[in-house]
């Protein structure tokens, strides 16, 4: 059986894996919102779940924050609390989508008011960034039209382009913009970022320091998000991945769980394209969890994007090269498929254990007793939710 070599191991030692502040608020679907005991009443305590995932994985640094559901009085004292439990505060999502000045857009608006609002929420993000010590601004925006006629999508573009450049010149040297895409939803019948290539023009008209963020879920059924990935690193776009798994919409499932054999293929083409463990390219997870439990749910995350990565790394790339030019398709494909069927899961267990993290992160979370303590001690107060 191929094992992973010293390289491969000392590559997925450098990996690291951002997590949402959101997963570890309650959330549900329009359906129900299911409480969880010990859920998190305030930013700090989301920051100290998080610290439990990097504890046990060492495979997430970084915590990234939502405004206004994470705004607090002193970004400084955010800072120090998340150093003090070992991680730090990363990326900063802005929120132009839960107001109700924001019906009809925002940084696309056709009344300036409203624009403006919407471009000083993103201004006063890039200040609470310049605090909390974080590089990325992560832009998504719910904006678009339900009804052919309701908007002049052109003109949308345009006010789009202008939002963004003010956002932009904002930007601190070390600072980076990334817009997210998504195909559909809130909005039905349009939507001004549906896509990687919108996205793309958009970043491209600013400068180098903004990019694209893929969120895994935002693409149509059948989609070869590969293949997405694999451009924008050659045009050396990709700024960031929002990982999780969909089976239907925007599901925000665990990564890895409906689809792992989609995951190996995205990672086998982050490699290609130099992508892994890149600054370039920033690994986070946007995911929510309704029904399983919060921290065990991103250490299941993050372990699958380390598995995934392990087996792309394995993949026999010069043979892979010999095959693809002796026009040899079953030979190449399977060169992927023996890459992927490769059970890591051993190796990666005694070789964590070997740095001094549990061979078993799953099981030692459950063992720590951090759930039972958070459980009695978080006693009162309103438990964050997605959205609060
Ligand atoms: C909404 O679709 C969304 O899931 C986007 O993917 C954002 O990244 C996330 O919310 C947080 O704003
Ligand atoms: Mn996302």
């Amino acid at each position: 059986m191929t094992s992973l070599s010293p390289e491969n191991l000392s590559t997925l030692a450098e990996q690291a894996i951002e997590l949402p502040s959101w997963a570890f608020g309650n959330s549900g679907t329009r359906f129900r919102v299911f409480a969880t005991s010990g859920t998190p009443r305030d930013p700090f305590e989301k920051i100290a779940d998080a610290a439990q995932v990097h504890h046990h994985t060492g495979l997430a640094p970084s915590v990234a924050l939502h405004i206004p559901w994470d705004a607090v009085d002193d970004y400084g004292a955010l800072r120090r609390h998340a150093e003090d439990h070992g991680v730090r505060l990363g990326t900063v999502n802005s929120n132009t989508f839960q107001d109700e000045d924001y019906k009809f857009g925002a940084l696309t608006h056709h009344d300036a008011r409203i624009r403006r609002k919407a471009v000083d929420h993103h201004l006063a993000c890039i200040d609470i960034m310049d605090a909390t010590g974080s590089r990325d601004l992560k832009i998504w925006l719910a904006e678009g039209s339900n009804y052919p006629g309701q908007n002049d999508m052109r003109a949308r573009q345009d006010r789009l382009h202008d939002s963004l450049q003010e956002i932009y010149a904002r930007l601190g040297d070390d600072q980076r913009l990334v817009l997210e895409y998504k195909f559909f939803e809130p909005a039905f019948y349009h939507t001004d970022v549906p896509d990687w290539g919108t996205s793309y023009v958009q970043v491209a008209a600013l400068g180098e320091k903004a990019m694209v963020c893929l969120d895994t879920g935002h693409h149509a059924p059948g989609t070869n998000i590969e293949f997405i990935v694999m451009q924008l690193l050659r045009l050396g776009r990709l700024g960031s991945f929002d990982f999780n798994s969909r089976f239907y919409a925007d599901d925000d499932l665990i990564v890895g769980a409906a689809d792992p054999f989609q995951l190996f293929r995205i990672l086998v083409e982050v490699i290609r394209g130099g992508g892994l463990n890149s600054p370039d390219v920033a690994f986070m997870l946007d995911q929510c969890h309704n029904i399983e439990d919060k921290i065990p749910g991103q250490i299941r995350s993050v372990l699958n994007v380390q598995e995934m990565t392990a087996r792309a790394l394995l993949l026999d790339r010069e043979a892979l090269s010999a095959a693809q030019a002796a026009n040899d398709v079953l030979a190449a494909n399977a060169l992927m498929m023996d890459a992927f069927q490769t059970d890591v899961r051993p190796q990666l267990a005694a070789w964590r254990e070997g740095r001094g993290l549990p061979a078993d992160p799953m099981a030692a979370y459950a063992a720590s007793g951090y759930a039972e303590r958070i459980a009695a001690e978080r006693v009162g107060g309103a438990q964050a939710g997605w959205g609060a």
